[in-house]
């Protein structure tokens, strides 16, 4: 087989790497079924789970953080930012960071590789032309575009059990499970192990007998409801997010829930939890979704929690860039931890640079380098080109190491890591 050596090998990765389809593990992403706001040929509904278009692509809330700072100067506080229509916040957006500024962000900058990757001129003044175009599709059509422009076949979604709306959906039809097998769901529920003492009243009034004090009948309870949802979302993970100061082991409820519904609920289904650590929720309240923040968690909880759950397979990603070398080294030493993504502030291409390369160093393959955490449909299309971009480097490097070290490197090589590290390490996470 031919060595693939200098610009060749590079060209040969960036290729391989942009056509390898993409298993997204974490999205926050919907099918139709969920309702959408909007769209041709659907029923609108207002609070419909599916977002799409670009007055959701423009209000996502890491752009809602960026408008809050460039309007300060002007008097633009979060409060008169959410007394605005989602039409008139997506105008104020557009104008401020793509009209009046040059959309440097990654956050923008993703704006502008999305409308250009669907045929749009990103350099309109207005909104009135993409609203336009946006109207013309429906909602099925888009999602077949964007995950082929993406290059993306399966969008994993979350579920969370402490949603109302989403609850009401799935308790009103039983169809919603068989609705679209390219969107895997996975159960969620932080307020169990984070917030039991707000989530005792709303398990009550789902008709759980739970107490504060978590006796155990409140933990059989606990089971009870896992035991339903898993039933009804036959999810391929479960899922938690943590603050920086959850810690393991634990003696407060939520580690009680952990240990004692959670991880048995998982053992018994063969579930993976996924942890995702280290945000602090509304730092500044008023910004709303575009009030958390991060703070560096404790590893060491996490390795004390493979090491007490040998057979429950972990996986793991961080918010803070503090804690990543640390989570790489402990999974060396627990094989039932993966680590996942570049989360939230550390997806942009400088951050993803340094972890990818760092894992790809101390794991070889075995980890999952990137996840989109997409909130509107649209956004898959530059998250994944973005992220391809920076892996695709990342693993060009290291193949010219290795062809440096004596080893020829061959398309099948490539093409085998592009596939595992975008596709194949979490369907056999999720399938095992
Ligand atoms: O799943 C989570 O907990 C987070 O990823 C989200 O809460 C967050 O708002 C998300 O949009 C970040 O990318
Ligand atoms: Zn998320």
């Amino acid at each position: 087989l031919p060595n693939i050596a200098g610009p060749d090998l590079a060209t040969a990765v960036e290729k391989a790497v942009a056509q390898a389809p993409v298993w997204d593990f974490h999205t926050h992403l919907y099918t139709p079924a969920f309702g959408t706001p909007m769209g041709r040929g659907v029923d609108h509904d207002p609070r419909g789970l599916m977002l799409w278009g670009i007055d959701e692509l423009l209000t996502y809330h890491y752009l809602i953080a960026e408008v809050l700072r460039e309007g300060a100067g002007e008097g633009l506080t979060p409060q008169r930012f959410y007394s605005l229509s989602k039409t008139e916040q997506a105008d104020l957006i557009w104008r401020k960071l793509f009209v009046e500024a040059t959309p440097l962000s990654e956050a923008c900058r993703g704006v502008v590789t999305t409308l250009t990757r669907l045929g749009l001129d990103p350099g309109e003044t207005t909104l009135d032309a993409y609203r336009k175009w946006f109207a013309e599709q429906s909602p099925d059509e888009q999602i077949d575009r964007v995950l082929e422009i993406a290059g993306v076949e399966k969008v994993t979604m979350t579920n969370d059990l402490f949603d109302g709306n989403e609850r009401e959906r799935w308790l009103a039809d039983a169809d919603l499970l068989r609705a679209d097998s390219r969107f895997p769901t996975v159960l969620r529920f932080d307020a169990l192990v984070t917030d039991w003492e707000h989530a005792v009243p709303r398990l009550q009034s789902w008709g759980y007998e739970v107490d504060q004090e978590l006796s155990p009948r409140a933990i059989d309870e606990v089971r009870r409801m896992l035991e339903e949802w898993i039933a009804r979302l036959r999810p391929v993970y479960c899922a938690m997010s943590l603050p920086p100061t959850w810690r393991f082991p634990g003696a407060d409820e939520g580690a009680r829930c952990l240990t004692d519904a959670i991880l048995p609920a998982c053992g018994e289904h063969g579930l993976p939890l996924a942890l995702m650590i280290g945000v602090t929720r509304q730092i500044n309240p008023e910004a709303k979704l575009a009030g958390d923040t991060v703070g560096a968690a404790d590893v060491a909880s996490v390795a004390h929690l493979c090491r007490e759950f040998p057979h429950q397979r972990f996986l793991v990603t961080m918010l803070s860039r503090e804690n990543q070398h640390e989570l790489a080294v402990t999974a060396r030493k627990f094989a039932n931890l993966t680590p996942f993504g570049c989360w939230w502030f550390l997806n942009n291409p400088s951050l993803i640079d340094e972890i990818t390369r760092m894992r790809l160093e101390l794991l070889g393959p075995t980890f999952i380098p990137q996840h989109s955490d997409c909130r509107v449909l649209e956004q898959l299309i530059y998250k994944w080109d973005h992220s391809r971009r920076a892996i695709a480097a990342v693993l060009g490097d290291q193949y010219a190491k290795l062809a440096d070290a004596g080893l020829p490197i061959t398309d099948r090589m490539i093409e085998r890591d592009a596939h595992r590290l975008l596709h194949g390490n979490v369907a056999s996470l999720l399938s095992r």
